[in-house]
């Protein structure tokens, strides 16, 4: 049994594998968790990261409004499905004016490190980027310098400093939706400058796991065991009918993260469920953020659905490890 290096925490959304059901994760049976509308101004609310928060969770959620103005919105829960976000976007303090300046804002990551919360997120200046930002209240948000030279993607935290530095994965990318791309492990000794670079996987060439042949992307916060860094990532094939969305998982080294241990060669959840298929972007799924309880290793994944909803699922360390064990890449 493999074991997650965390906090207990029993009171996690938690559903038991339905009886017969052979897949790793499975879906929480009154998904979606978060609607399209539900603050007055939301047209959707999709890729969002929910952490724990005193007595109950926080969270940084994706709301792109009638304007489809992409921005990123702070919200409250007691029991991590039933979520009160405000109605108005983060606003960021800082020294500079022009850091501060918004273009737009989406696909949110939270991490806690040492003494306070960071947010990570697809940020645009004169492309898009990765922002960065920490948080004590999830009331007043300080921004830093955004991490890395534009174009990229999918900015992803680990949860404490490996070898004296902090480290993030990414997604270099280009302008637009973005035919391509591997993931990167960057690495900081001040969260601010980011450098020895790493590639730590790359999309699948050829047809035996050919829902991540077209690109990759790091999703929640990686989840630290005893045997690797547990990461959850999203996968998208390239179809006559658009790009499909797909989580996979993989099993990265603790010290040196940029080395894969484990890859999944079949996907662990893709667009199944009508509002996965249906929406404004089809055939999406697209996590950003777990919970993770220690003692049990259950693991619940939240996770954008066809752009528009968020959806909550479920699964086990051991689940997951015996998946890539299993079929390996
Ligand atoms: C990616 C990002 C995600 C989105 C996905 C599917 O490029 O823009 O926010 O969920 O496409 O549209």
């Amino acid at each position: 049994m493999a074991k997650i290096i965390g906090n207990a925490l029993p009171g996690i959304p938690w559903q038991e594998k339905p009886e017969g059901y052979v897949k790793p994760v499975w879906r929480y049976d009154n998904n979606p968790i978060i609607k399209r509308d539900a603050i007055p101004t939301s047209g959707s609310i999709f890729n969002s990261a929910v952490v724990p928060f005193e007595d109950g969770y926080a969270g940084v959620f994706r709301c792109d409004n009638l304007g489809i103005s992409m921005d990123i919105y702070a919200g409250f829960s007691k029991d991590a499905i039933h979520w009160e976000i405000n109605h108005e976007p983060i606003t960021f303090v800082g020294d500079d004016e022009e850091l501060l300046a918004r273009q737009y804002r989406y696909d949110p990551r939270v991490c806690f490190i040492e003494d306070r919360y960071y947010i990570t997120w697809c940020n645009g200046y004169h492309g898009p980027t990765i922002g960065l930002a920490y948080t004590f209240d999830f009331k007043t948000f300080y921004q830093l310098e955004n991490a890395f030279l534009p174009y990229n993607r999918n900015g992803v935290l680990f949860p404490r400093k490996i070898n004296g530095k902090y480290m993030m994965l990414s997604r270099p990318s280009d302008t637009g939706h973005t035919p391509f791309g591997d993931i990167f492990v960057s690495q900081s000794p001040d969260m601010e400058h980011w450098g020895h670079h790493r590639f730590v996987m790359g999309k699948y060439p050829g047809d035996a796991s050919a829902w991540q042949a077209t690109k990759i992307g790091p999703g929640p916060v990686p989840i630290e065991t005893d045997e690797g860094w547990l990461l959850i990532y999203h996968g998208v094939l390239q179809t006559c009918n658009g790009f499909v969305y797909r989580m996979g998982c993989a099993l990265l080294d603790l010290e040196q993260p940029w080395k894969v241990l484990y890859r999944s060669r079949y996907y662990i959840m893709g667009p199944t469920e009508l509002y996965e298929q249906n929406g404004d972007v089809p055939n999406v799924v697209f996590p950003c953020a777990t919970l993770t309880d220690a003692e049990t290793g259950r693991i619940a994944i939240y996770y954008g659905a066809a752009d528009t909803v968020v959806g909550l699922a479920f699964t086990t360390v051991d689940e997951l490890m015996n998946w890539m064990k299993a079929n390996p890449c």
